[in-house]
């Protein structure tokens, strides 16, 4: 457990059961989370938590765009998913659900506030050129390893996998903590197995828990 970091994506009002783009099963992440939380709050390893935070005229916003819901499209040159309004800077549905035991969480990385490019993975934007500080941070922690889960399995957890492994950390992604937006059944399947497939090893919470 030396050097190890619990990484929470995007566990926000918005993604969450009556949220503007809610995943299914919400609730199921949160508990997980908070068990989580708990053990890395005893054993002294940082735990960090992403945000969505988007500002109101993002251009990911169908409405923004003049864009379907749902469809898929092109911003800043690269291939962009028309999504609703969610996650605006301030609002409710960009703050932590308030299930979530964030009194615990020790840092916080927001992403997505340029309005002219998404950003999935919690340490670049889309397009791998503006960091977070998600990077610098675990360098100035000295994290090798993360432990990470939360929402969307087939976007932000996905992006934020794939650049960990970039970057040459070690990846658990707990995956019965994770959930997807799933535009097609088997998107958050084929996430989980690119993740794996470039390096990241899946695992179960409860697995992890009893051997913590
Ligand atoms: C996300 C779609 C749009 C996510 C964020 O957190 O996975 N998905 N913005
Ligand atoms: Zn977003």
């Amino acid at each position: 457990m030396k050097n190890s970091a619990l990484l929470l994506v995007d566990i926000q009002n918005d993604f969450c059961t009556g949220g503007a783009l809610a995943v299914n099963e919400s609730d199921i992440v949160i508990q997980t989370a908070n068990q989580l939380i708990h053990s890395f709050k005893q054993s002294k390893n940082p735990i960090i938590a992403s945000l969505d935070w988007h500002p109101a005229d993002h251009l990911s916003f169908a409405e923004n765009s003049g864009t379907v819901v749902g469809e898929v499209g092109t911003l800043n040159g690269l291939p962009q998913v028309w999504w609703p309004v969610h996650c605006v800077q301030n609002s409710y549905g960009a703050a932590f659900h308030p299930e979530l035991n964030q009194a615990l969480i020790n840092h916080i990385i927001y992403k997505g506030q340029n309005h002219l490019i998404d950003s999935y993975s919690a340490f670049f934007d889309n397009d791998h050129e503006y960091q977070t500080g998600l990077h610098t941070l675990l360098q100035t922690l000295n994290i090798k390893h993360l432990y990470i889960l939360g929402i969307a399995t087939d976007y932000c957890v996905k992006f934020t996998v794939l650049d960990a492994l970039l970057l040459g950390y070690q990846v658990s992604v707990i995956t019965d903590g994770c959930r997807g937006v799933n535009i097609q059944d088997d998107d958050s399947e084929k996430a989980l197995e690119e993740m794996r497939a470039k390096g990241a090893a899946l695992i179960d919470s409860a697995h992890w828990l009893n051997r913590n």
